[in-house]
């Protein structure tokens, strides 16, 4: 009989909150029913094929995506779990346009939740892993109900952050800037049982993801930066395999246990566009708090994405995470070959939001 102690996730969000004395509890509850939210979402993505969420619905999102079935499935689950809680005091979804404010007949509270019901839905009719991710920042303004000032934080700010990756198992990875745990779920038992405790990116990188469908497009500096990843820079140069999904919790995830890099840059097919296909605020940030913490590093090919300033809630920002020596290799790449693009990319990531005065 293994020895091994079983962990849920609930227990874990315990323990983990005896490190916070003043906690009042009302955090752990959220990240707790994040992890009942993810359990329902998987439920019904096992089997989305013989229930009708499969296939998309006759609504599109803010960024003009059909939006799946099970995508706003995903997305009333995860606003159910927490709009009458009187924990949060706004939340925000890559599937709504703007805020998502606390009905007038419920408490509002500390929180800020910020989530991706579902992402990579694309793939959702042919079987290949899909995610969810989510964050929390706590409230900042002064103002009795959120605003987008609460919301639009730097990601250096965020408490919490998370994913479920509903693969061959779903997994729900988490971290509030104590390490990286992740829970598998036991769909016997119905609960996340602790499987990989403190997550670290392995030293040495084993894969890179980013669609050479693009090829065409990168600019001169990713290029460059690609090539070393083939090991086409110098003969002794040992190449990384290339494994890319299209579903980025999932490239994510297996980068982060075996080592590598992904990569969604910016380029200047429509210079006034430069700023890549990734949510800031739905993907980016989460990723990279998740990335620091596991020891890796987060850029936007400028610098840190946990920096960049917010300025709109659905702000694009081009994606290089993973092993921190890859990153940085991007980041030089960039500065050497990429004047062009540094050019229009700076402007709209130094924009100040419309509530800084
Ligand atoms: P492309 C899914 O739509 C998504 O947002 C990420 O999950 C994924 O990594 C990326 O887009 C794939 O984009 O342009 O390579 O198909």
């Amino acid at each position: 009989m293994s020895s091994k102690k079983l962990i849920t996730i609930e227990r874990h969000i315990q323990e983990q909150q005896r490190a916070y004395p003043q906690a009042t509890g009302v955090f752990t509850g959220m990240l707790q029913d994040m992890a009942l939210a993810a359990k329902f979402i998987a439920q019904q993505t096992q089997r989305a094929g013989l229930s009708d969420l499969l296939g998309a619905s006759d609504t599109s999102n803010v960024y003009g995506e059909r939006q799946q079935k099970l995508d706003l499935f995903a997305d009333q689950v995860i606003y159910n779990m927490n709009h009458d809680t009187g924990r949060v005091c706004a939340m925000a979804s890559e599937e709504h346009d703007d805020l998502i404010d606390v009905p007038v007949e419920y408490d509002t509270g500390n929180y800020v939740l910020l989530y991706d019901p579902l992402d990579g839905s694309s793939n959702i009719d042919v079987n290949v892993s899909i995610g969810t991710i989510f964050s929390i920042h706590s409230k900042f303004s002064r103002a009795e109900r959120g605003t987008m000032e609460d919301v639009l934080q730097r990601g250096k700010r965020l408490l919490a952050a998370g994913y479920v990756v509903y693969g061959s198992s779903t997994m729900m990875v988490y971290t509030t800037g104590r390490g990286v745990f992740g829970f598998t779920l036991d769909v016997g038992l119905g609960e996340f049982l602790l499987s990989h405790e403190l997550i670290r990116f392995p030293e040495q990188p084993a894969y890179y993801s980013i669609n050479h469908g693009n090829a065409r497009y990168w600019t001169p500096g990713v290029k460059r930066f690609v090539e070393t990843l083939q090991g086409l820079d110098a003969p002794q140069s040992r190449p990384l395999g290339n494994r890319y999904i299209g579903s980025l919790v999932a490239d994510f995830h297996r980068n982060m246990l075996k080592g590598g890099i992904f990569i969604y840059p910016g380029d200047l097919t429509e210079p006034e566009k430069p700023y890549g296909k990734m949510r800031l605020m739905f993907e980016a940030q989460a990723l990279a708090f998740i990335a620091e913490q596991a020891g890796g590093y987060a850029s936007d090919g400028v610098g840190d994405i946990l920096d960049v300033r917010p300025h709109s809630l659905h702000q694009r920002v081009p994606m290089f995470v993973g092993n921190r020596a890859l990153v940085e290799k991007a980041e030089a790449c960039i500065r050497e070959h990429d004047q062009a693009w540094l050019e229009a990319y700076l402007p709209y990531r130094n924009t100040r939001a419309a509530f800084f005065s």
